[in-house]
């Protein structure tokens, strides 16, 4: 079944706080006061995920599930900018599905050496070299280093089938899928037996292949009808197909045509891929009689048509040996697309991060949150007065002043950022 195929792990990731930036001055001989001289801070390392295909499993995780990446080293004087820590990659299988803790999809590593940023490091703070200008000669302003970003993240390894069975329900699909694999999926006389993709390993000769039996599809499937849209996302990653036909079935060519005008429907390129069309059920007299003018018509359409049949294991061996040897012609044939492009990106980081809540708690006291904000408040050194005019000027860039005046601060009042208190002033 395909339990043994999936398999998950959860893993906490944090990447490396940036350095903070260093308020410093010159010191020379007869020179008072020297201008700035402190470097900014390291920025910190970052989490990467990578896709290995020679890692097959996610065990791994069960025995680490904390991961850190280092911090930035921070700015000295001479504006010496601090070490920049290096990125922490992380190992993982080619068929990964990385998403949040909201469940949200992160990333589908489906190439090797794909990778993906899990987790930003911490840009390294201005050190106050860089808040040097006409008006300001000697900034006693600096700026922390961004705090790195925390993580849990659930990982899913599918395995990825190198072919799928197509066809209508009761074809055989799951029949076939148990004589040429490990796989035991359930099987009955009656459509829509199978539900969810059943995954098999088939071994031949010390070369193997991973076989899905992909639910019955029915007309309306590509417009989500039923479960077959789902599906039809799984073929999407399949090298080859198998279509099978019910050779004792009523009329195998009408089906033939509905399950090709499906795939079609939902991705075109799909009947590009190499389709063997096996016609099953061949033990049977109504099979046998039917085969002549089906493989006539098959044929016509430019098909080499197969005929096995699952329950005797007639003419399965042969099958197995045809479809490995065409993996292998493919085999340099560049990775079908997994998942469409414009899935990818789930929702929008950016707007998120910008996105804050003003609430007033009790009077005089007013809580502000919000990604962007909190981590502004994280990086201002509040000892300096130049520091919190600019902070100010965040407050007001990202429209919170404004919010805050709305909601009906008055000076003099808290206002919490995040945990940071500060006074509502000018
Ligand atoms: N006589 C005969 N019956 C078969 C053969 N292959 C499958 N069957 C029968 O056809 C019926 C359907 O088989 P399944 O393997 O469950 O078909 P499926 O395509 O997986 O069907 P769904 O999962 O419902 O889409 C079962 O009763 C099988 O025993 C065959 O080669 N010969
Ligand atoms: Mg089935």
């Amino acid at each position: 079944m395909t339990q043994h195929f999936i398999d998950e792990a959860r893993i906490f990731v944090r990447s490396g706080d940036g350095g903070n930036g260093m308020i410093s001055f010159r010191r020379e001989k007869y020179v008072p006061r020297g201008g700035p001289n402190g470097g900014d801070g390291g920025h910190g390392g970052a989490i990467v995920l990578v896709a290995n295909p020679k890692i097959n499993t996610l065990r791994a995780f069960s025995r680490q599930v904390h991961f850190r990446a280092e911090n930035g080293k921070r700015g000295g004087p001479n504006n010496q900018t601090g070490a920049t820590a290096p990125d922490l990659a992380i190992e993982v299988p080619v068929g990964t599905i990385v998403r949040d803790d909201e469940q949200r999809l992160i990333a589908d590593l489906t190439r090797p050496e794909q990778r993906v940023v899990v987790a930003n490091g911490g840009r390294g703070g201005k050190g106050n070299t860089r808040f040097k200008s006409s008006t300001n000669q000697a900034p006693h302003i600096a700026e922390k280093g961004e705090p790195g970003e925390e993580k849990w993240l659930n990982l899913e390894l599918k395995l990825m089938a190198d072919v799928g069975i197509v066809g209508v329900p009761n074809a055989g699909k799951s029949t076939l899928l148990s004589v040429i694999s490990n796989a035991k999926p359930r099987i009955a006389d009656y459509p829509f037996t199978t539900l969810v993709p059943n995954l098999g390993m088939v071994r031949l000769d010390y070369r193997d292949m991973v076989v899905a039996d992909i639910p019955g599809l029915v007309e309306g499937a590509h417009e989500g009808v039923g479960l077959g849209h789902d599906f039809l996302k799984h073929v999407q990653r399949t090298r080859v197909l198998v279509h099978l036909l019910d050779g004792a079935g009523e009329n195998p060519i009408a089906d033939f045509h509905q399950i090709n005008s499906e795939l079609a429907l939902f991705d075109e390129r799909l009947l590009q891929r190499p389709t063997v069309v096996v016609v099953n059920k061949m033990d049977l007299p109504t099979a046998q009689a039917a085969w002549p003018d089906l493989k006539a018509a098959l044929t016509e359409m430019g098909h080499e048509p197969w005929q096995v049949s699952a329950v005797t294991q007639q003419g399965t061996g042969e099958l197995v040996r045809h479809l490995l040897g065409l993996l292998e012609e493919v085999a340099d044939s560049p990775e079908p697309e997994a998942v469409d492009e414009e899935e990818m990106p789930v929702y929008d980081v950016e707007m998120d991060d910008l996105a804050f809540t003003v609430d007033k708690i009790k009077p005089g006291v007013y809580q502000v949150q919000g990604k962007r904000i909190e981590r502004a408040a994280a990086m201002t050194y509040w000892d300096y007065d130049d520091a919190l005019m600019r902070f100010q000027r965040i407050l007001q860039a990202l429209g919170i002043s404004e919010a805050l005046e709305k909601a009906g601060v008055e000076v003099g009042d808290t206002v919490f950022i995040g945990d940071i208190e500060l006074e509502w002033g000018e």
